[in-house]
Parts: structure tokens; sequence; C-alpha cells
């Protein structure tokens, strides 16, 4: 019976990307062993947000706990554990982290060929409140027998092999493309494993749903302005678009990718480049973007594409459901 089959033969992340790799023999269990690192600092970060509405009580996040030492803030605790996960995988040579102004170059016993770009806690702001935030990651790897350079990060957003993020939210929810496809997994709390529950995630043609930071509106440039009023007083006389906007990356997206739409946050007179930056923000949530059948774009050009000279640079984004994004391209042409 088949629902049965669904309740007794669990499809773990470990065993799905094994399975996935049969194309890359050769570094299977390398990218496996990484994974599974990255997946324990998703396991760690999601136990300790859980915990986080107690802080007060138990004396965590910048609080003395009970044995008089100083207990970290949750940001930081995270890219600490990641930082030592991926070090300790022994296949990572580059790290680069929202946290740490410079990247971290692995010494050479540990090393191993995979980059990781990553923001260990995205959406820090939301904490206090309960609201969802979450880990995003890049991976990229360098050519063999080559001694690693920042030259091997500040790579287009194509040349990475994989993207994911996981969410912290009323479940925990780890969204990956190995590059043929997007596939998403849930915490089973219970197993301490990431099981299969949204295999081949598409992202709708057009959506209903659009989502950015409106309070910036009175700095937006043309084709931005033009857009959002579009989406509330369609010309083709069509139902506008709803609002939502949670402020949280990991969210907005993981919504826009499940129910379709579009995600902006714009460049603006204010900040040129919006907000978000670019190695581990906009590529890794672009790379899904295409992958599940979607569009990511800067404003100039497809997100992908676009080479960082720096390790934090931020652009403009707008990325969502094939049409959608198509709408905001056609303005941005129109404006040259
Ligand atoms: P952070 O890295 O300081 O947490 O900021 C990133 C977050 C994203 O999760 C979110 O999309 C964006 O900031 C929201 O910014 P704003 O508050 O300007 O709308
Ligand atoms: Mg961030």
């Amino acid at each position: 019976h088949a629902a049965d089959a669904h309740r007794t033969d669990l499809m773990t992340i470990t065993r799905f990307v094994l399975n996935e790799q049969t194309k890359h023999p050769e570094s299977r269990g390398d990218f496996s062993i990484l994974l599974s690192h990255i997946v324990l600092g998703c396991k760690f970060v999601c136990t300790a947000v859980n915990k986080a509405g107690l802080a007060k009580l138990l004396g965590l996040a910048g609080e003395t706990n009970v044995q008089g030492e100083d207990q970290k803030k949750l940001d930081v605790l995270s890219n600490e554990v990641f930082i030592k996960a991926l070090v300790s995988s022994g296949r990572t040579c580059i790290l680069v982290s929202e946290e740490d102004e410079e990247a971290t170059f692995v010494e050479p016993a540990n090393r191993g060929k995979y980059c990781v770009v990553f923001d260990p806690l995205d959406g820090s702001s939301n904490i206090d409140c309960g609201v969802s935030i979450g880990t995003i990651f890049g991976i990229y790897m360098i050519k063999d027998g080559h001694e690693p350079t920042l030259d091997d990060v500040l790579q287009p957003g194509m040349n990475m092999l994989a993207a994911g993020y996981c969410m912290y939210g009323s479940s925990c929810t780890l969204v990956l493309s190995t590059g043929s496809g997007v596939n998403g997994f849930t915490l089973d709390p219970s197993l301490g494993e990431f099981i299969l529950t949204h295999p081949d995630i598409k992202i709708p043609k057009k959506g209903k749903i659009y989502s950015v930071n409106e309070g910036n509106a009175k700095n937006w440039d043309g084709p931005t302005s033009k857009y959002v009023q579009s989406c509330k007083y369609p010309a083709d006389g069509s139902s506008p678009k709803s609002l939502r906007y949670i402020g949280s990356m990991v969210a907005d997206v993981h919504r826009t990718l499940l129910y379709g739409g579009i995600f902006l946050y714009p460049g603006d007179k204010k900040s040129p480049n919006g907000k978000l930056r670019v190695l581990y923000e906009v590529f890794p949530m672009s790379f899904l973007m295409e992958q599940a059948g979607g569009q990511a774009f800067t404003g100039k050009q497809r997100a992908l594409d676009l080479v960082p000279e720096k390790i934090h640079e931020r652009s403009p984004i707008f990325l969502g459901s094939y049409d959608d994004v198509e709408e905001i391209k056609k303005l941005y042409a129109a404006e040259e």
C-alpha cells in the first residue's frame, strides 16, 4: 500500500543526496560528508532557536548562566557551531560567513576542496519575538591541486555546486538544490533526521503575492515604484496581489517558492545596492529559484551572472515566479 510505504521507507537527506550524486561517483562521499556537517549545524541551531524564548529563564543570550559563564548571543553561537562543523568535516578550504569580516582559510591538515559561503542566522532581529529565522548557504569547489585564494569564492552564483537554506519555523525545514531541481526536507525531532517532505519543488509560473519593505518606498527608483503600483492597481483589470512581508529572508523566500509571487529587496536612493549580501543571501536564493523554475534579477542582469568583487558585497534582488520577475525586467529594460 502506497501510504504505508511513505511511513516505513524514510528518505533521509543523506540517502537522498547519495542517490542523487550517482552522476559524480568520485565526489559522492565527500559531498555527503560536507552536507552532514551542515545538517549538524542546522540541527544545533534549531534546538538553540527553540530555546531562545526561555532565554531569560535559562540565562541564555548575553546573560550569565548558573555557572557564571557569559552566554553567547544566538547568532554568534550559531556562527561558531557552523565554522567548527565545517572545518572538522575535513572537506572545506574557504569559509565566508556573514558574521566574520574576513574569510576563514582552513589549515592544510583539515583542508578539502569545497568553499562554503553562509549566513548562520539570518533575520536575527526576529529572534526575540519568535518569528521564523534561518540559515542560508552556498557551496563552490576549488580547482584540483590549486592553492585556495579569495578568487575561488568571488565567483558568479552560476558556478555554485549547491545551495540551500534551513528555516527555523513552526517546523525545521531544509531546502536544498545540488543543481538538479529543489527538494525540501523536514526535521523529524524524534529521529533527529531530515526526511524528504517536499520532493521536486516547482514555483508557480505566476503568483498572487508580492513581498517588499514598503517603508522604503519614498527612496525607490522608477521601475520598482511602477512595479509595486501595478501589484496594487493592475492595469489589465486583474485582481491586485496580496502583500506579505515577514522581514526574514528565509521565511519570505520559502513562502515565495511554495506559493509563488515575487520577493523584492531593491536598491534605493539611500542604499543603491539594497541590503542583501550577494554571496550568502542573493546567490543561494537565486540558485534555488532558478532550479525551481523561477527567475532572479538584480535590476541590471540575471542575478547568478553577477561577479562579486568583495565577499560582503550587496546587490538589489527581485526573485520569484517566472512571469512576475519578467514584469519587473520589462520595466527596467524600458528605463534604459
Ligand atoms: P540581517 O542579516 O541583519 O538579519 O538582515 C537580513 C534580513 C533579511 O532576512 C530580510 O530579508 C531583510 O533583512 C529585511 O530587511 P528590512 O528590515 O530592511 O526590510
Ligand atoms: Mg543576513
